[in-house]
């Protein structure tokens, strides 16, 4: 069925086959720890917008307009075993499929989606940005820790990619 809808779906469609082949080839929901756990630890640095002690948002290493954060749970409530050391991390990869989003999620899901008001007020973009969560290799996700992408500072396109 997906290879029909995907035949069915080039309306619209843009010439974007080499994020849709990297997000192909990673390992969707391995329930590992990402970079972005990394990125919460500070072990590896990011420019901070905005965090709080639940969220934290920083700057896309790869900007697709002249703003471009993103807005990740700090929520750890995985533990994964690396060698003989076990890490705790975000197991809470996208909306759908497991890990997935479940009931007890709400509350970060809501606070997500008001950080991207907040990110946007910070930003000076009010007046029209976008909130995007990309789900799935279908949807060109590349990392499996859920994210928003807040984008603006440019007219936006519409239908998106
Ligand atoms: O494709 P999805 O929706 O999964 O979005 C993942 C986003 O993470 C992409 O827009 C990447 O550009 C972004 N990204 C990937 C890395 C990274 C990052 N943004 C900030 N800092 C990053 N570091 C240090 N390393 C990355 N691999």
């Amino acid at each position: 069925p997906l290879q029909s809808r995907r035949s069915l779906s080039r309306v619209g469609a843009t010439n974007n086959e080499e994020a849709a082949a990297k997000a192909a080839a990673v390992n969707a929901d391995s329930g590992t720890p990402t970079i972005f756990d990394k990125i919460i630890a500070k072990e590896i640095s990011s420019t901070i917008v905005y965090e709080d002690e639940k969220v934290l948002a920083f700057r896309d290493i790869n900007p697709q307009a002249p703003v471009h954060v993103l807005i990740i749970p700090k929520l750890r409530d995985g533990l994964t075993m690396l060698g003989k050391v076990s890490v705790y991390h975000c197991y809470f990869s996208r909306l759908k499929n497991s890990p997935i989003a479940e009931a007890r999620h709400g509350e970060i899901l809501s606070h997500l989606l008001y950080t991207a008001k907040i990110v946007a007020e910070k930003e000076g973009i009010l007046d029209g940005f976008r909130v995007v969560i990309n789900n799935g290799p279908d949807a060109c996700q590349s990392v499996y820790h859920l994210h928003l992408h807040v984008l603006g500072g440019r007219q936006m396109k519409w239908p998106p990619g």
